[in-house]
């Protein structure tokens, strides 16, 4: 990476990671992030490292049942931070007009600069793909029970009323909130042993931008719903890390 020109070298052999983490510079610098996005998103990029930054398959069979979910949904909400839409923006975008839903802005440390950034943005994405996905956060009506602050801020005819919410970078209280609400909580999360992935409804241990991929392949097919084990999925990527770094030496 060029640090100077901002530019990252195609023939780089970590380009792919690479242009995510530009993607969460540039965000910042547009003021959508918050100030600790980079770290989390360090620490995403540790966890994808011990995966293999690849979809492995108990994460493909997760997003499978995400999208089955998703789609036998009565009121599903695509609920977005600004990791969120800083890396995968355009495809959520394409997530909720096949799903015909929302998408709620809902950030942990929520100021009105962010708001009318990340606001923006997803306005501007809507328009260039030619979407009229309804964006909803601006206008919060509603609190998520037992959370403290303006990160419960939500929208009654979002967050609030939703039965099933996806739920990408989850700050682990709220996740608990939402499923203490009732709601069918789809967290997609690279890090198997967080809180958000182990009390979720269903955790995707992937990396965000590849999950959307295969949920923008997986929805048209609309997959049955299964008798989800969440702890068994969880450790199955768990496994996946222990077994890899175990072999790595042999
Ligand atoms: O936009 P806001 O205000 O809501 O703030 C968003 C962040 C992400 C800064 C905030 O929620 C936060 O601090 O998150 P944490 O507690 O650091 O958790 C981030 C989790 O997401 C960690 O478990 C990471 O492993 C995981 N993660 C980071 N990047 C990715 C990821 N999971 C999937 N894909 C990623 N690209």
């Amino acid at each position: 990476m060029n640090e100077d020109e901002n530019v990252v070298d195609p023939s780089h052999p970590r380009y792919e990671s690479l242009m995510l983490r530009k993607k969460v510079a540039d965000a910042g610098v547009k003021g959508m992030l918050a100030d600790s996005a980079m770290i989390a998103h360090g620490r995403g990029e540790a966890f994808d490292y011990l995966l293999g930054e690849q979809t492995i398959p108990s994460a493909l069979e997760a997003t499978r049942e995400a999208a089955a979910r998703l789609t036998r949904a009565r009121r599903p909400v695509l609920s977005l931070n600004g990791n969120a839409i800083a890396l995968a923006g355009q495809d959520f975008l394409t997530i909720a007009s096949q799903l015909d839903c929302p998408i709620e802005i809902n950030i942990f440390y929520r100021t009105p600069e962010r708001m009318g950034a990340l606001l923006g943005h997803l306005k501007m994405l809507n328009t260039k793909l030619g979407l009229d996905v309804e964006i909803l956060g601006g206008i919060p009506d509603a609190r998520i029970p037992g959370l403290e602050g303006p990160r419960a801020a939500c929208q009654s005819n979002g967050i609030f009323e939703a039965d099933t919410i996806l739920v990408p970078l989850e700050d682990g209280d709220r996740c608990e909130a939402l499923v203490a609400m009732g709601k069918e909580v789809l967290v997609i999360d690279l890090n198997p042993l967080s809180r958000s992935s182990r009390r979720g409804t269903v955790g995707i241990v992937d990396e965000v931008t590849r999950v959307t991929k295969n949920l923008i392949q997986l929805i048209p097919q609309r997959p049955e719903p299964t008798e989800w084990n969440n702890n068994q999925a969880l450790q199955s990527a768990l496994n996946h890390i222990t077994s890899t770094m175990a072999t790595r030496f042999q």
